[in-house]
């Protein structure tokens, strides 16, 4: 019972470290709001992001490399703007995730870097994506099926008796384990 606590500790203090991590940058210029937002979802990818930055970077090796499911999509220099850096995209870029790396050089002349990610449903260049998924899919012309929901629901019913058969066959184990 000790053990099982000590371990259930470790992992509460071992999630709020991830999660402070990201907070404790930097006390010089920190990046205050990204668009699209970090983690968010947008239904079409804009043909730009833009970086909020707590203070006016210098305008001294400033760098975002946009990355998709199909590769980099960054088109031209960042420019920067008051305290915003815009980076424009291809306009081939596709719907899915999204990741941004940043670097620019803070008015200390510190340099200040991070990522950010998010998923775009839809594409420049028009094709869709799944949620969560890597990989983009064109769009297809939409047909009405009438036997998908049905498969979908089966699915769902085994998968779902599965991890309970599974999951009560787990917890009954445990409650032995603990009697011996
Ligand atoms: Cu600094």
């Amino acid at each position: 019972m000790r053990r099982r606590a000590s371990v259930l500790l470790g992992s509460v203090l071992l999630a709020l470290g991830v999660l402070a991590a990201p907070g404790t940058a930097w006390a010089h210029d920190v990046l205050e709001r990204t668009t699209p937002a970090n983690g968010t979802t947008v239904d079409r990818l804009p043909g730009a992001v833009t970086l909020t930055f707590s203070e006016e970077p210098l305008a001294l090796g400033t760098q975002v490399v946009v990355t998709g499911p199909t590769g980099p999509v960054s088109s031209g220099s960042p420019v920067i703007d008051g305290r915003d850096v815009t980076q424009a995209l291809a306009p081939t870029a596709p719907g899915g995730d999204y990741t941004v790396s940043y670097r620019v050089t803070s008015d200390d002349g510190h340099p200040v870097t991070g990522t950010f990610s998010f998923h775009a449903t839809v594409g420049l260049d028009g094709s869709t994506a799944t949620a969560g998924a890597t990989v983009h899919v064109t769009p297809v012309t939409t047909s009405t099926s009438q036997d998908f929901p049905l498969v979908a629901v089966l699915l769902t019913v085994i998968g779902t008796v599965v991890l309970l058969v599974v999951g009560g066959y787990l917890v009954l184990r445990g409650r032995e384990a603990d009697r011996r």
